[in-house]
């Protein structure tokens, strides 16, 4: 076998397999030769090429959203490494572990007029879970560091830097390994909660006639069928759910924003909780945000095995544990009680799905009709990552088979890496993957497309709206220059030269009738990616979609 001939690179690479880690996403650069000669020269790794590490380490994101392990990140010095912060802050706060390697110069080295050369260490200080700041040498100390952030990640789920320094000569090999490295064991910690606990809780919820369960983005599958029943059998319970929340059941209230927006104050009162129990990662529905802000429920209990966002500024605790250990432990401790509570709220939903259809009849062709179009021809079994901006908050307007399963980076809820976590997360699962995206994202991601991993049967669907339409629908638009070059950004590129240049299978469609043609096709040809642009008319979008809340009531 050959490894890198520098004892430092050797350690981090056997720490890395020891520890179980596959996917290693690099980018090129010299001073990180040792770490890719010795990465790729290692069979255990699946190693990934990738040029720009912003869609690298985007690209690692939708791998470890997959995967739920450490994707690695690889890069040079200097500001290679800083192009990762975006998705760095991404696996922040959506709790993905991320792995990000990166070479350095020795500190010797820094701040006296080297190239490529800027001040590394701690950079992601702010948003990261361990900074391993190595010395030159393997050592002890160094395995130690190495360890640590590497158990970070898989334990409390999110980003670490280990930061390398290597001297020249870098790409010199050896075939037998130099160092013996140490391997520190990953220490989960049990998460109980004490039956004391337990039965002064469970008399607060038994005495409650109107508890909310909110969730929001959560891995598919995760949620035990018992649980579910649990919340679905009991009147005095309603649950709502977020697109991204992946569980479903026909009680669940699945389009948070198609419930509440229309509602009279009288029914607020009706809505607000006695308990609020969320899990879950972010909440996407700024509706609910607000309605919870102002009427706070008395309770507000998060179950998280990490962290709790007081959200609502009424959080009165943190259960530290998962979802299926809490509510299994907890179950026991309920016991039911009379309540309307969900009865009021399944009759507001069946009649909001009427007005729904029936606005969905009368309507022309816009982005609200298209989302009613794709969503419902998705492929069975197959997977959507959504884009960010208006993309995500359409697709919670419609109901989506519980069968497909949902991924959107809500955790900072940019635009820059919807289209190279889409890709990453289509190489780590073998389903069908489609990602429904806007032009603007589209197009700051475009980088995405440059890389030989993307599978064959990936289908972007691209709406493309001329600009960025949410900012139509945001309160205080008007259609001035202003509006039109700093907010909307509108433009008139489309994705066709783009498909050409990267080998995609590229269609468009403009109306009703070219659209049910081209879905169908899109999902016909599996010989190369696909990109399915869809144009829809700028000015009627946003009135389309306010008249739609206005006609719900
Ligand atoms: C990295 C980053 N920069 C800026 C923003 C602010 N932003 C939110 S939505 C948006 C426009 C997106 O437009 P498009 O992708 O065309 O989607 P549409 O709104 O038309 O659905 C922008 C610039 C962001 N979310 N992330």
């Amino acid at each position: 076998m050959i490894y890198p001939k520098i004892p430092l690179a050797q350690s981090i690479i056997e720490i890395c397999n020891a520890k179980g880690i596959k996917n290693i996403i690099i980018s090129p650069g010299s001073r990180n030769a040792p770490l890719t000669i010795g990465f790729v020269n290692n069979p255990e790794f699946n190693c990934y090429s990738i040029a720009d590490e912003r869609c690298a380490a985007f690209f690692a994101l939708g791998i470890a959203q997959q995967t739920q392990k450490p994707a690695v990140v690889v890069c040079t010095s200097g500001s290679a490494l800083l192009n990762y912060y975006p998705a760095f802050a991404e696996a922040f706060y959506s709790q993905i572990p991320l792995i990000v390697i990166a070479a350095d110069r020795p500190q010797s080295k820094i701040d006296i007029g080297d190239g490529q050369t800027i001040r590394q260490e701690n950079v992601f200080q702010n948003h990261s879970l361990y900074n391993a700041n190595l010395t030159e040498n393997a050592s002890t100390e160094n395995d130690i560091e190495i360890n640590k952030a590497i158990n970070a990640a898989y334990i409390n789920k999110g980003p670490v830097h280990i930061n390398a320094p290597f001297e020249e000569p870098l790409y010199q090999t050896v075939s037998q390994l130099e160092v013996e490295v140490t391997i520190l064991d990953l220490d989960k910690k049990a998460t109980t909660i004490n039956e004391v606990e337990l039965t002064e809780f469970a008399n607060i919820w038994n005495a409650s006639k109107k508890k909310l369960i909110l969730v929001g983005e959560n891995k598919p599958n995760q949620i035990d069928s018992e649980i579910i029943d649990f919340f679905a059998n009991d009147d005095s319970v309603v649950v709502m759910t977020e697109t991204t929340s992946n569980l479903h059941h026909p009680s669940f209230l699945n389009s948070i924003d198609t419930i509440i927006t229309p509602f009279s104050k009288k029914e607020f009162d009706e809505l607000q909780p006695d308990i609020l129990i969320t899990f879950g990662g972010m909440v996407v529905s700024k509706r609910i945000k607000a309605f919870l802000r102002q009427y706070k429920p008395k309770h507000h209990w998060h179950i998280d095995t990490l962290r709790a966002y007081d959200t609502f500024s009424s959080l009165t605790k943190h259960f530290v544990t998962d979802p299926n250990l809490f509510f299994n432990q907890f179950r026991p401790f309920t016991s039911p009680i009379q309540s309307d509570y969900k009865a009021i709220f399944e009759k507001v939903n069946f009649l909001r799905k009427l007005k729904h259809d029936q606005y969905l009849n009368k309507i022309s062709f816009s982005d609200f009709k298209v989302f009613d179009k794709v969503i419902a021809t998705l492929p069975e079994d197959s997977m959507l990552q959504l884009g960010n901006s208006s993309t995500i908050r359409y697709a919670q307007l419609f109901d989506i088979a519980s069968s497909i399963q949902v991924f959107c980076n809500r955790g900072t809820s940019g635009i820059d890496g919807c289209t190279s976590t889409a890709i990453g997360a289509a190489v780590a699962n073998d389903k069908q993957t489609v990602l429904i995206t806007g032009d603007i994202s589209f197009l700051y991601d475009s980088n995405a497309l440059w890389n030989q991993y993307i599978p064959k049967n990936f289908k972007i669907i691209l709406l493309n709206n001329g600009g960025g339409g949410i900012f139509r629908i945001l309160p205080g638009h008007a259609e001035t220059p202003v509006f039109n070059t700093f907010f909307e950004t509108s433009h008139c590129h489309t994705a066709e030269h783009l498909a050409k240049m990267y080998g995609f299978n590229y269609t468009i469609a403009s109306n009703e009738a070219n659209l049910e043609s081209s879905l169908k096709a899109l999902y016909t040809q599996n010989d190369t990616p696909s990109i399915l642009e869809i144009f829809t008319p700028t000015r009627a979008n946003d009135a389309i979609l306010l008249q739609y809340f206005r006609e719900l009531e």
